[in-house]
């Protein structure tokens, strides 16, 4: 007897090397569940809404360079799946969603829960693909594995009919087919050699780390060895902070939100600026206003899509950043040069001062500079940090300096919603690391029901939420455009250490700064999923704001 559709696609998983299915089950793929019950070497994950789930399985994939594996159900469950795949698709974070779909002889009718999936995750998703003959399962999600890994990695969606999943497979297929292991693409030496030149000659370099550091195994060692050996200083890309170690004497700060003031200037009179693994995000080159006329690019990029979209480069180059780094390393000789030295060392002096926070306490509120300090002081060298967005993410990206072991999974995209769900998928990815999420009041309460998922699970990671009872962010902006006019952004909120008890974890209130560092080393020791509430002062928006406060002595 053959495989029938559903155990056909848990052989395909299973060849892939997954171990985990993050999903929220329906009756579109019972096949599916039902194979993975036989199988005992993948775990199903079940979330309790797919926008959470989508967000696990990011940060799974972030966290691990693996392609991560989710799942939900027709219309209701495949939209709800979007965010997820949305901020995979602007982080370039690998992954395959799999989607049961109507029966095929009931497809275009609007049958229940019917939603065309090629056409709606057309711009969300690197491929949309729906499999209407068993037979193919093999080829076609084999694909979908090597599409979603290979390049620009991104997000791929399945879409698999229900009555499909009945069909028996010929078993030759699975032999015809499988996981596709191609080789990451290599520089052209006579490219390598021509940067090698140029970064050797310029006066003022300087190089942007990106996402496709992060994604390249190794490649972050080989950039501190080239960094070293030609004295140029690293940036790196908004939300990219681990590309390269923060603690690391070149290290020139973080572009984007809450970006270091000189930076941006010290790029502009850069003369030659390369580009690792970027894509020149509107975020990172502040609305596309980074880079000049006057500066030289050198634009190193795995995806030929990703040069030229924002900036011309003078010398564009197709390669995996790793790849790269390995080929310059074998080319050059050290450059000690004066000026580059103390050009070196004045840009980060700027750093490591912008980012040494001045402590100070207020009577009735807790504040992020402390809890940011606290953490970096107390956490493991191997901690995970991951956070959602809103206007708290401005102390991480000041005062937390990301040393070489750290991660930090943030979304690019800027979804809110994201932090405690990524944190959750990164503990399941490495159980023995301690893993915090950071997130506003607001951006929890998006998926929270997913903190009864790690109970479940018994995920142990740690939740901070800044609450300031406002959405924060959009307030700031509002005071901004239309002064003294709010509206919308009003919160209320429930007592989160309660909460979190209720769910079955642990929690703590914190309210004064002094309170902060035992209300973690609790939360790691309880070993339980845990909330630590942070009071903040919800007249103080950003780290900006509150170091002028301090400057003025207003604090
Ligand atoms: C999914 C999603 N919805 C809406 C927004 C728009 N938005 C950006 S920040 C923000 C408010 C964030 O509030 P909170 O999480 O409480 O953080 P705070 O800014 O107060 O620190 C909103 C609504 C978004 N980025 N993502
Ligand atoms: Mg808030």
């Amino acid at each position: 007897m053959g495989k029938h559709g559903g155990q056909s696609i848990v052989e395909v998983l299973k060849k892939e090397g997954v171990t985990k299915v993050f999903g929220v089950p329906g009756e579109s793929y019972l096949n599916v569940l039902d194979a993975i019950y036989e199988e005992p070497s993948i775990e199903f994950i079940s979330g309790r809404q797919e926008g959470g789930v989508s967000f696990i399985a990011e940060g799974y994939a972030k966290a691990t360079g693996e392609v991560a594996v989710c799942m939900a159900t027709r219309g209701p469950g495949a939209t709800n799946l979007s965010a997820g795949l949305h901020t995979a698709q602007q982080d370039s974070t690998p992954m395959v969603a799999m989607l049961g779909q109507v029966e095929r002889h009931f497809i275009g009718r609007e049958a229940f829960q019917e939603v065309d999936f090629a056409s709606y995750f057309k711009d969300l998703c690197k491929w949309s693909v729906e499999i209407d003959d068993a037979n193919r399962i093999p080829e076609i999600l084999h694909r979908a594995f090597h599409v979603a890994r290979s390049g620009r990695p991104g997000p791929v969606v399945v879409s698999l009919p229900e009555d499909m999943q009945d069909d028996i497979v010929d078993g030759r297929q699975h032999e015809l087919f499988g996981p596709i292991q191609a080789g990451r693409p290599r520089p052209e030496k006579a490219l390598v050699k021509e940067a090698a030149e140029k970064l050797s000659q310029a006066k003022k370099p300087i190089i942007i780390a990106g996402g496709g550091v992060n994604l390249s195994k190794g490649a972050t060692e080989n950039l501190v060895k080239v960094s070293e050996a030609l004295n140029i200083p690293v940036a790196t890309a908004f939300r990219r902070f681990h590309a390269f170690p923060n603690t690391h004497p070149n290290y020139a700060g973080t572009l984007g939100l809450g970006a270091m003031e000189g930076l941006t200037e010290y790029i502009q009179e850069s003369d030659l600026v390369l580009a690792l693994g970027t894509k020149f995000s509107q975020m990172t080159t502040s609305d596309y206003t980074l880079l000049n006329e006057k500066s030289e690019l050198i634009h190193v990029d795995i995806s030929s899509d990703m040069l030229g979209r924002a900036y011309k480069p003078t010398l564009p180059i197709v390669a995996d950043a790793n790849a790269f780094l390995v080929e310059l390393l074998k080319i050059i000789e050290p450059v000690q040069s004066e000026e580059r030295e103390k050009n070196l060392q004045d840009i980060n002096d700027k750093y490591v001062d912008f980012s040494t926070p001045h402590l100070t306490n207020q009577e009735q509120f807790a504040d992020l500079k402390t809890v940011i300090h606290t953490l970096r002081e107390q956490l493991p060298e191997n901690a995970i940090v991951t956070s959602d967005a809103g206007n708290f993410f401005s102390w991480i990206s000041r005062y937390y300096r990301f040393g070489p072991k750290n991660l930090y999974l943030g979304p690019t995209s800027g979804a809110m919603g994201y932090g405690m769900p990524a944190a959750i998928g990164a503990k399941v990815a490495f159980p023995e690391k301690v893993v915090v999420s950071i997130s506003g009041d607001g951006g929890f309460m998006m998926t929270m029901q997913e903190f009864e998922t790690a109970v479940r699970y018994n995920v142990p990671i740690i939740q901070i939420i800044a609450n300031n009872n406002i959405y924060g962010t959009i307030r700031a902006h509002q005071e901004a455009k239309f002064p003294e006019r709010v509206i919308a952004t009003k919160l209320s909120n429930p007592n989160y250490a309660d909460l979190a008890t209720n769910f079955g974890g642990y929690g703590e209130r914190v309210s004064h700064n002094d309170q902060f560092a035992d209300a973690l080393q609790r939360a790691i020791e309880s070993k339980k999923p845990a909330i630590i509430e942070i009071v903040t002062n919800p007249t103080i928006l950003s780290a900006k704001q509150e170091e002028a406060m301090r400057q003025n002595n207003e604090l």
